[in-house]
């Protein structure tokens, strides 16, 4: 049985460490990898590896999975049959199968296990844990794009296989074969992905136990006698240790449904990039994990855990988990996603192609395998045969949903540390901002805000007055977003925990009894967020009068909800705990992080009757799905150049992968940055999405005007940098909002027809503005290398010097500590706002710059600006302004078009838009304008009927400087049509 000891060495080690770094401020200490399993000490891990190990050094190895004879049948987009697997001993296991077409042209591929099996199935110990394989993933997953093909058709079908054409235009195919088990999916006649091509499709079938003398187990280990007992069961060499038990770091985990993983090898023939299955601290192209130089060992652990210290360049788990992988050749991509919640491994090889060495141009291409297994749960697998990037962001968004639209302000700096001690101190803090000239729009407060860390209490003595706190900050437009996470002090007095066990809303242990275990608070409960009644309850909680001391600017941050569990396994739940419907926690714990988000987001939006705001929440732990409801960050990184470094590919990575709105913590979490590393830090910041400086309890106070000078003036202006660029970055938001587009894109996104881009992870562009930066993260660095993926003109931005490129090789660019690298791409049009202001709020009513960066031979630049009133959802009414800018160097013009094609007759204004009327085009900025302006005073501007001459002033081409023409005063409404003729 687990039980927890009040303080378990997880407990004590915890604070040991903490304690550590309060005494020396140590350089980093590793994470304590042992804390965390390591394929072999998982039991469904070791066993799917040796099946691998096994089938691919048999050359006779046949998948013992077989499509049953005339099971099959397709109708209305949807392909049905069952497969049989014989195992050994002789028993033949019923799997059903399901493979959907969807009109999106998206295929998904889900095998279950014959509920008539399940039934016999008797659980151990009288467990409660449900008798099914977990099928409700896809409940908070996916949200829409699941209308099936109806113009889908079997092409081809005889005894052994069957050819589905699907899709868009019926280009794609899928043909399943049925002996052994296997499909090919092609996209125009070639072959793209493959499932169980090499044979490792795994299900380990229900079973019951049957007893026999208890092998002798060592924390996943077996010994030598035992495996070659075991070599004697199936399938061939299986080792059974821990089919029924398992045992690691001292905590047992009962398997009440006995070994049940699910596993299958996914080929992606011809690609030799593979990206995604965010979070890991690793590159952006993913590493093979099968050992040989530069390779991992382990596999790719998707596991959502509170990874203290996580270590660099590493497979291992962290936070939050999305396993959405994408595969990318020159003009090429596809990818998958794995629908499944449990414990989930991905092994990536990658071979190059032997059979067939004259397929691409006489060049022996290469393949990737990669190989994935989750611990219970259905087999569930979507497929996407792009072609590219942008086809896939945007079909796994159709499913899972895009990042939801933020409030503007969440765009903004926020400033946050562990703690800020008092409300004079928030109060002092937002002093020093304004004194220094500092933007920011949030201030944070961590847990020590609470009463003994009790949410939805605030400490008595520090924090005496929180309402008169939040308005000095409202006065600014500024926001405070206080901490709450899902761990309930176990305690009298508190009517928080009272009501979660009177209602029982907790998640339970094995015996259904409310699970309790230690986390900050010491003795904790859990909510159980994937019940409607806790989540209802949840809500109630963030009523005004209910979280006395919060207001309409108080937003909300979810931590330790993978969850965080000091004393359990992996510093996580034990898996036979069981949540709502007696799920396993086993079976749902990769989603357990997003359910809890989602509460917390729901509850928001309920505060107030009538008060219809977007809630602005941060969660740490998250799946597929959890952009719908608010931002990420990479959780504790620590304050070293290299984790710098390395937050960019992460952040890359999770924009690729469907969650955009993420940041890591500037400064570094742990550890104190040299001022250096801080200033750069902000300067890269700057460019992460969400845009947050954040320190230890025991780091020293790094408030950026702390820095002194020449750091304070060089972060303050990183930090207004952010600020004029937020009507861009709010547009890249909206865009990620329709179609699940990146906010920040690597070179394989935009460029996907450049080889040599496709591994680059420290260069991206911002949205569509053309701006391409490429932060400074090494010590002492002034001068950075930038690849130039296209043969467009790049100039900088803030000298407007034109960069002397070539396609496909690096630019040398001066990079001293004031400056950020970062171009501007020729062919763009973007919009800034220039004035400098305290807060995002207070730029509201600003009117626009537009700037121009004009292409290689004069030709058409275009962009687009959206802008609503950032913080309730009358946009979803047509309540904002979308404009399409496009510049014509033939026609030498530049206009301004309602982007969606709208007539704006037909759009009812409501107050926001109203007060918009007053909101013009301040400056247009041309950057490279043509000589041929050169003496020219004035262009003739056109709107609403009337035509009037705006003043330009030209600027000749000089000592590597483009020309450019400023035009002041343009006098145009930023949401009307207008035109400018040079
Ligand atoms: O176990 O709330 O990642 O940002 O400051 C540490 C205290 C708990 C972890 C978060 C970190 C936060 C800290 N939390």
């Amino acid at each position: 049985m687990h039980v927890p000891g009040p303080l378990s060495s997880r407990w004590t080690a915890y604070l040991g460490l903490l304690s550590a770094f309060s005494a020396a401020f140590a350089p980093a200490v590793a994470v304590k990898e042992h804390d965390f399993k390591k394929c072999h000490q998982s039991g469904f891990c070791k066993r799917n590896r040796e099946f691998a190990d096994h089938a691919l050094a048999t050359s006779s190895w046949a998948s013992p999975y077989n499509v049953a004879p005339d099971s099959g049948s397709f109708k209305d987009g949807q392909y049905q049959a069952v497969i049989l697997k014989t195992t050994n001993s002789g028993e033949t296991v019923w799997l059903p199968i399901t493979v959907s077409f969807l009109e999106s042209g998206t295929a998904r591929v889900t095998v279950d296990e014959e509920k008539r099996q399940k039934g016999e199935i008797e659980l151990r110990h009288g467990s409660k844990a449900r008798k099914e394989r977990y099928n409700e993933a896809e409940k908070w997953a996916i949200v829409g794009g699941m209308t099936l093909d109806k113009e889908a058709k079997v092409d081809y079908e005889d005894k052994t296989q069957i050819t589905v054409k699907y899709g868009p235009t019926s280009k794609f195919e899928a043909t399943i074969k049925f002996s052994p088990f296997s499909i090919d999916f092609k996209r125009d006649g070639i072959s793209h992905v493959k499932l169980n091509d090499q044979g490792l499709l795994n299900i380990e079938h229900w079973r019951p136990k049957v007893d026999k003398p208890e092998p002798e187990k060592k924390d996943g280990d077996s010994t030598e006698e035992n495996k070659a007992e075991e070599a004697k069961e199936e399938p061939k060499g299986e080792d059974e240790s821990t089919w029924w038990e398992e045992t690691f770091g001292g905590n047992t985990d009962t398997k009440p449904r006995g070994p049940e993983s699910v596993g299958l090898d996914i080929s992606f023939v011809g690609y030799e990039h593979v990206y995604g299955i965010p979070s890991h601290a690793s590159s952006l192209s993913l590493k093979q994990t099968r050992g040989g130089e530069g390779n991992y060992q382990e596999p790719y652990r998707m596991y959502n855990a509170d990874v203290f210290e996580y270590i660099l360049d590493s497979p291992m788990t962290l936070y939050g988990s999305i396993p959405f992988m994408q595969a990318h050749r020159k003009d090429s991509s596809v990818g998958v996603f794995w629908l499944n919640a449990a414990e989930t491994w991905v092994d990536i090889t990658k071979a190059k192609d032997s059979k067939n060495p004259l397929s691409l141009g006489g060049k022996a291409r290469t393949n990737t395998h990669t190989h994935w297994f989750s611990e219970s749960g259905l087999l569930d697998v979507f497929v996407f045969l792009g072609p590219t990037p942008k086809d896939l962001t945007a079909r796994y968004g159709e499913l899972t949903g895009t990042t939801a639209m933020p409030q503007e302000f969440a765009l903004g700096y926020h400033q946050c540390r562990w703690n800020y001690v008092s409300d004079e101190d928030v109060r002092d803090v937002d002093r020093k901002m304004d004194k220094f000239k500092m933007p920011y729009d949030v201030i944070w407060l961590d847990i020590e805000y609470t009463d003994e860390k009790k949410y939805f209490t605030w400490d008595k003595h520090s924090f005496t007055d929180p309402i008169g706190m939040g308005k000095q900050l409202d006065s600014h437009g500024r926001k405070l977003v206080t901490i709450i996470d899902p761990h309930i002090k176990n305690t009298d007095n508190y009517p928080v925990v009272a009501e979660l066990k009177s209602k029982e809303l907790g998640v339970k242990n094995k015996d259904g009894n409310l699970f309790e275990g230690w986390c900050w608070p010491g003795s904790s409960h859990w909510i159980d967020a994937f019940s409607p009644a806790a989540r209802e309850w949840w809500s109630s909680l963030f009523k005004y009068d209910k979280f006395k001391g919060t207001m309409e600017n108080t937003w909300i941050w979810n931590d330790m909800n993978e969850p965080s569990v000091f004393n359990g396994p992996e510093t996580t739940m034990p898996k036979d705990n069981l949540h709502d419907g007696n799920w396993e926690h086993r079976d749902v714990h990769n989603l357990n992080g997003l359910t809890f988000h989602n509460a917390t987001y729901h509850a928001l939006l309920t505060r107030k009757p009538g008060e219809l705001r977007r809630p602005f929440v941060l969660t740490r732990s998250f799946f597929a799905g959890s952009q719908r409801v608010g931002a990420m960050w990479t959780g504790d990184n620590q304050a070293a150049w290299d984790h710098l470094k390395a937050s960019i590919p992460m952040v890359l990575s999770q924009g690729i992968s469907g969650f955009p709105f993420s940041g890591a913590d500037v400064g570094g979490f742990f550890g104190n940055p040299e001022k250096e590393l801080l200033t750069r830090w902000y300067q890269a910041g700057a460019f992460y999405p969400f845009f947050r400086g954040h320190a230890h309890i025991d780091a020293r106070r790094r408030e950026p005007y702390l820095a002194g000078e020449p750091y304070t003036t060089i972060i303050a202006a990183a930090l207004r940098l952010r600020y004029s660029l937020l009507p861009s970055w709010y547009t890249a938001f909206r865009h990620a909002h329709l179609d699940g587009t990146p906010i920040i894109k690597p070179m394989f996104y935009t460029h996907p027809s450049e080889e040599a881009g496709l591994a680059i992870e420290d260069q991206f562009f911002v949205g569509n503005t053309g701006l391409l930066a490429k932060p400074v993260t090494e010590k002492e660095k002034t001068t950075v290398d930038v690849w130039i993926p296209d043969g467009e003109v790049y100039y900088d931005y803030f000298t407007y010097q034109v960069i002397p490129t070539v396609k496909g090789k690096t630019v040398t660019l001066d990079a001293p500590m004031e400056k950020i690298p970062l171009l501007m791409r020729g062919g763009h049009v973007f919009a800034r706002r220039d004035v400098p202001r305290r807060s995002s709020a207070l730029m509201r009513w600003d009117d626009y710059t537009l700037v121009v960066t004009v292409p290689r031979e004069n030709k058409v630049a275009e962009g687009d600006l959206y802008v609503d009133d950032g913080d309730s959802f009358e946009y979803q009414n047509g309540q904002y302004i979308h404009r399409r800018f496009v510049y014509d160097g033939a026609a030498k013009s530049l206009s301004s078009v309602d982007a969606e094609g709208r007539d704006a007759a037909s759009i009812r204004e409501g107050a926001w838009m109203k007060q918009m009327r007053s909101v013009g085009v301040g400056k247009i900025v041309v950057v490279g304008a043509p000589a041929s302006w050169a003496g020219k005073k004035s262009v003739k501007v056109e709107s609403e009927g009337k035509v009037w001459e705006a003043r330009m002033e030209f600027t000749p081409a000089g000592q590597g400087r483009a020309a450019f023409a400023v035009i002041k005063k343009v006098g145009v409404r930023i949401g009307a049509d207008w035109k400018v003729e040079f």
